[in-house]
């Protein structure tokens, strides 16, 4: 194995220095707002700040399948909050999630007022609220909050692990790229066993456990993080494929996938989602033409 640098860390950890890579610049060993910054509030129940990450698009996916089965009350605004340019740090989106991090929910459907954060966390208040995509049998419950809650465990070795070190950070070190490749195809042989003898996570019924585990495993697989298909050999995990791409045809997670999208082609690029016209009219490749030619 190549050995990188050796570093001896201080008695005390101190930020005196540029780490580096991809989201250098953005990352702070402390918390709160750096600015003030209002956000803007729509006419819809629900006022979602966003941006379509794996953990943004989960709530899309399901904002949007809420709406697909005609439920009119799940109705939403969703604003843009760029990352890479600090906007998860302004007041107002604080006040909504004091950890700084999309997805960021308002909840305006009652006389007060909610903030809900962390993904996993507003996919259940929603699921909840609306009683869908939870199993249609009650003892598959905590079957269903086992995989919710082994994917927002999971992830982070997969993002904040494998991806950070596989595709951001500023060298290519082989421990870390090691050590978190060896436990993504782990945590993906988990998924391809549990997906050998059902349709779903917890079986017949598509539940928020998908969603969650699909916006990151499942987007895995079909090659769409990290450039990494091929290098974490995913065509392997046969079940999770077939899984991903069953999901992947939902019209709802086809429109889940665009909103708050500010990368990628300019016809899936839906920055603002303010009604379900504005797939067909309010696109980026619709609002700037010219950048398209
Ligand atoms: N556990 C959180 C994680 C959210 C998260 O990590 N969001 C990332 C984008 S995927 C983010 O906002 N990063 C901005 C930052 O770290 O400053 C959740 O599931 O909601």
């Amino acid at each position: 194995m190549t050995k990188p640098d050796t570093y001896t860390p201080p008695n005390v950890w101190t930020w005196d220095s540029e780490s580096g890579g991809r989201f250098a610049s953005i990352n702070r060993p402390i918390a709160g707002a750096t600015h003030d910054k209002e956000l803007s509030v729509g006419k819809h129940p629900f006022q979602l700040y966003s941006l379509a990450t794996p953990n943004g698009v989960k709530v899309t996916v399901m904002l949007e399948e809420l709406l697909e089965k005609g439920i009119k009350d799940a109705e939403y605004d969703a604003w843009l909050i760029n990352i890479g340019e600090g906007e998860q740090f302004g007041s107002d989106f604080v006040d909504i999630n004091p950890n700084s991090k999309i997805p960021a929910l308002m909840d305006r459907s009652g006389d007060t007022p909610v903030r809900v954060f962390e993904s996993g966390a507003i996919l259940l208040h929603l699921a909840e609220k609306f009683g869908e995509f939870l199993p249609s049998d009650p003892a598959l419950r905590p079957e269903m909050m086992s995989w919710l809650f082994w994917q927002m465990g999971s992830a982070p070795y997969l993002g904040g692990g494998f991806g950070h070190f596989y595709a951001y950070a500023p060298e290519k070190w082989e421990y870390p790229i090691n050590r978190f490749a060896m436990e993504t195809k782990r945590q993906l042989d988990v998924l391809d066993r549990q997906l050998a003898d059902n349709q779903f996570m917890t079986g017949a019924d598509y539940t928020i456990a998908d969603m969650a585990i699909w916006a990151w495993y499942g987007q895995l697989v079909l090659g769409r993080l990290y450039s990494a298909a091929e290098f974490l050999d995913v065509e392997s995990y046969e079940n999770v494929q077939r899984w991903a791409k069953e999901i992947d045809a939902r019209p709802a997670v086809s429109r889940g996938r665009m909103v708050n999208r500010a990368f990628g082609e300019l016809h899936t690029q839906l920055r603002e989602r303010h009604d379900a016209s504005d797939f067909d009219t309010r696109t980026q490749d619709k609002l700037e033409p010219e950048a398209e030619s």
